[in-house]
C-alpha cells in the first residue's frame, strides 16, 4: 500500500559519527517520505519493549547497553513497500558482509564488540512496524 510506514532508528553510533543527515538523505533520495522525527535518549523500559524478541539471546544485554550509550533518532518513513525498501537500503545485519552501497555496508564495520554496531534499525514486517511506531511515537 502506498502509505506503508516503517520505524527507523539511527542508533548511538550513527549519531556519534554525525551520520544523521547521511541516513536521512538516503531515505529521501530513495523517494520515501519522512513523516515523523524525534531525537531522544531511550530508557531501558522502551528498549526492552523494542527488542523483546531478542530477550535471552547472548547479545541482548550488550544490545540494550549499546542503545543506552547515547542519543538516538527515531523516525517514521512512508511509501509503497517502505518496510522492505528500507531493509534493503540498510543492508545485512553484519556490516562486514553488508553489501557496499548500503548504509551498513558503506558506513559501518566490525568493532570487535559483543553486539554488532550497525548504524540503523528498520522494522522487519508490518506487525513489527505498527508495534515499534507505537513504542516510539504512540504517546506523541
Ligand atoms: P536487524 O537489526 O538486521 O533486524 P536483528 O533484529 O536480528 O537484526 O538484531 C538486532 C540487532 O542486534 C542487530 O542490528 C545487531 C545486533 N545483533 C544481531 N545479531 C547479533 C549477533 N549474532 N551478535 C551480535 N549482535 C547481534
Ligand atoms: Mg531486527
Amino acid at each position: 500500500m502506498s502509505n506503508e510506514r516503517t520505524l527507523v532508528l539511527i542508533k548511538p553510533d550513527g549519531v556519534r559519527r554525525a551520520l544523521i543527515g547521511e541516513v536521512i538523505s538516503r531515505i529521501e533520495a530513495k523517494g520515501y517520505s519522512v513523516v515523523a522525527l524525534r531525537m531522544l535518549s531511550a530508557d531501558r523500559a522502551i528498549l526492552e519493549r523494542h527488542y523483546e524478541e531478542h530477550k535471552g539471546k547472548p547479545f541482548y544485554e550488550p544490545l540494550v547497553e549499546f542503545m543506552l550509550s547515547g542519543p538516538i533518532v527515531a523516525l517514521i518513513a512512508e511509501g509503497n513497500r517502505v518496510i522492505e525498501g528500507f531493509r534493503s537500503l540498510a543492508g545485512a545485519t553484519d556490516p562486514t558482509v553488508a553489501a557496499p552501497g548500503t548504509i551498513r555496508g558503506d558506513l559501518a564495520r566490525d568493532q570487535g564488540t559483543k553486539v554488532v554496531q550497525n548504524i540503523v534499525h528498520g522494522s522487519d514486517s508490518p506487525e513489527s512496524a505498527a508495534r515499534e511506531i507505537e513504542i516510539f511515537f504512540g504517546g506523541k
